[in-house]
């Protein structure tokens, strides 16, 4: 199970990560992110799929209304590179304390 420990209790401390995934905005390829999230599903993870053609507001929303603990966006159009960013900036003004949160992205 991909989990995180956070000290002792009862699932042992372990709780299982938690995962915002989608497709950039404008962008109809899922695919590849339908693949990459049941993997993380396999492995334990629970993960909370926005689907295609998401702005950077609603990732950002979902991964604090979730308390997630990364964002795993999948882009085929280039022009979505600064949205990653954008998504990070996002949070930062809407929830600065959780703005620490890790975005990765594959292009
Ligand atoms: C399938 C496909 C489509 C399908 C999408 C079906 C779907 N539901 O996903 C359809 C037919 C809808 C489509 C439409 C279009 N497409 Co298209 N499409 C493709 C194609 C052939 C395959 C992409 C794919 O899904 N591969 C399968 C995935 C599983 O493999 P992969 O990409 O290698 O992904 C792996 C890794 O990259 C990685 N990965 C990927 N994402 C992520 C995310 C995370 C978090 C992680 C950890 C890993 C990871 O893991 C994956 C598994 O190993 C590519 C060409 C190509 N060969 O890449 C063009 C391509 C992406 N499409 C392209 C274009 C231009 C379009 C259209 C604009 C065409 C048009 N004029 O209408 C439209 C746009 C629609 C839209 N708004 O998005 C261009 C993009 C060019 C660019 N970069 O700007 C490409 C590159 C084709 C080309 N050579 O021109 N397309």
């Amino acid at each position: 199970m991909v989990a995180i420990s956070m000290g002792s209790g009862a699932s042992g401390g372990r709780i299982p990560l938690r995962i915002i995934t989608g497709t950039s905005v404008c962008d109809g390829h899922d695919a590849a992110i339908g693949i990459m999230r049941r993997v993380m599903q396999a492995e334990g993870a629970e993960v909370i799929h926005l689907g295609h053609n998401r702005g950077s507001e609603e990732f950002a929303m979902a991964a604090i209304q979730e308390d997630a603990h990364a964002i795993a966006i999948t882009s085929y159009q280039g022009g979505a590179v600064g949205q990653f960013q954008h998504v990070r900036d996002t949070q930062s003004q809407l929830h600065p304390t959780k703005a620490g949160q890790s975005v990765s992205s594959n292009t």
